[in-house]
């Protein structure tokens, strides 16, 4: 099965070109799992091997806006720079869209701002995904639904498909050969005065991308094998203390996750490190604060950023800790 025949499904009519509007936008907010997204069970289609839970950051993501231009190819402009076609990051999103012009023959003026760094682990390639399907979505007006494109926008980064809503969202790793029954949802809980913290380390881009990781972890670390009992155990415990508004059963469940996440990336040959002396330090610091009685949790991605898990209650006391930490309110 390819990409082209999942979107032959939902597309039962004709990409009509005729119910266009002049430009289609839309936002969408990046997203931090709490329990990670890590291995594919269909590289083609992004279909992961478990389950998957995150929250979005409200005020971070990417705003795409669409129009169909007279060129012979899209023309892609990141944050006002306008990008070269042969670019890892272009020639991506042009084989995305060619997914939905296989009988007619467009081509896009996109303008991105994304105001998160690129490709450095803080899951600009899921805002961006998310955004550009919305915008699609908006453009030819196909009127699709949350989950229609929440599929769509995983054959074009697997975690894209969280990131069309706010809030807490799991996203399902479905048993289908096809995907159908892989999607995300939002969960209905909210937490006010739940903080996330970005501790930035560094902004360059990262030196193995996360799709090459994943793979090289299923197919030589030895303790990949328990990844899918991890998870198994941590969905379960990350819906509890949603549900009871238990903080530091949710913030120990997601720094285990993250931490069983990237030591199976360490035992995989050859290794995956995507830790910078200052991400252990930071790390180091967090367990002695909490020794100390802070109430502070890590999580970490494809990259040596960090981002904190903390209350409201306690934000005062984590900027005192860390001065050059970005502070995000949830739930606003
Ligand atoms: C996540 N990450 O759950 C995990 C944790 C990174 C670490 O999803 O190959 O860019 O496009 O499906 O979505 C990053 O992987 O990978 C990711 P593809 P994606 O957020």
């Amino acid at each position: 099965m390819k990409k082209s025949d999942v979107v032959k499904m939902i597309f039962d009519h004709d990409l009509n070109k005729e119910r266009r509007r002049e430009k289609g936008s839309a936002f969408a907010p990046t997203n931090i799992a709490l329990c990670k997204y890590w291995g594919k069970r269909n590289v083609e289609l992004n279909l992961p091997v478990t389950s998957s839970l995150s929250i979005a950051l409200p005020d971070k993501g990417a705003l795409t806006t669409v129009s169909v231009c007279n060129d012979v190819s899209d023309n892609i402009v990141l944050n006002g720079n306008k990008l070269n076609q042969d670019t890892p990051f272009v020639i991506r999103t042009c084989q995305f869209l060619d997914l939905f012009r296989a009988n007619t023959k467009w081509f896009l003026d996109i303008d991105i701002k994304m105001n998160i760094p690129v490709a450095a682990g803080l899951a600009s390639s899921a805002c961006g995904f998310a955004s550009l399907i919305l915008a699609l979505n908006d453009l030819f007006n196909w009127n699709l639904s949350k989950r229609e494109l929440s599929i769509l926008s995983r054959l074009g980064s697997g975690s894209a498909s969280r990131s069309l809503w706010m809030g807490f969202v799991e996203w399902h790793a479905g048993v289908q050969a096809d995907g159908m029954d892989c999607y995300a949802e939002p969960l209905r809980w909210e937490w006010p005065g739940l903080n996330v913290g970005i501790l930035a380390v560094s902004h360059q881009a990262k030196s193995v991308s996360s799709r090459e990781a994943m793979q090289r972890t299923i197919d030589t670390s030895a303790l990949y094998g328990s990844w899918s009992k991890k998870v198994a155990h941590d969905m379960p415990l990350l819906k509890q203390a949603l549900q009871n508004k238990n903080f530091s059963l949710l913030g120990g469940t997601s720094e285990s996750n993250a931490l069983t996440m990237h030591a199976a990336m360490l035992s995989s040959w050859p290794p995956v490190c995507y830790f910078l002396p200052e991400t252990l330090a930071f790390m180091q610091k967090i367990w002695k604060l909490r020794q100390e009685g802070l109430d502070i949790y890590f999580t970490q991605d494809a990259g040596p950023n960090l981002k904190l898990l903390f209350l409201e209650k306690n934000a005062g006391d984590v900027k005192e800790q860390f001065h050059d930490i970005e502070i995000i309110r949830v739930f606003p």
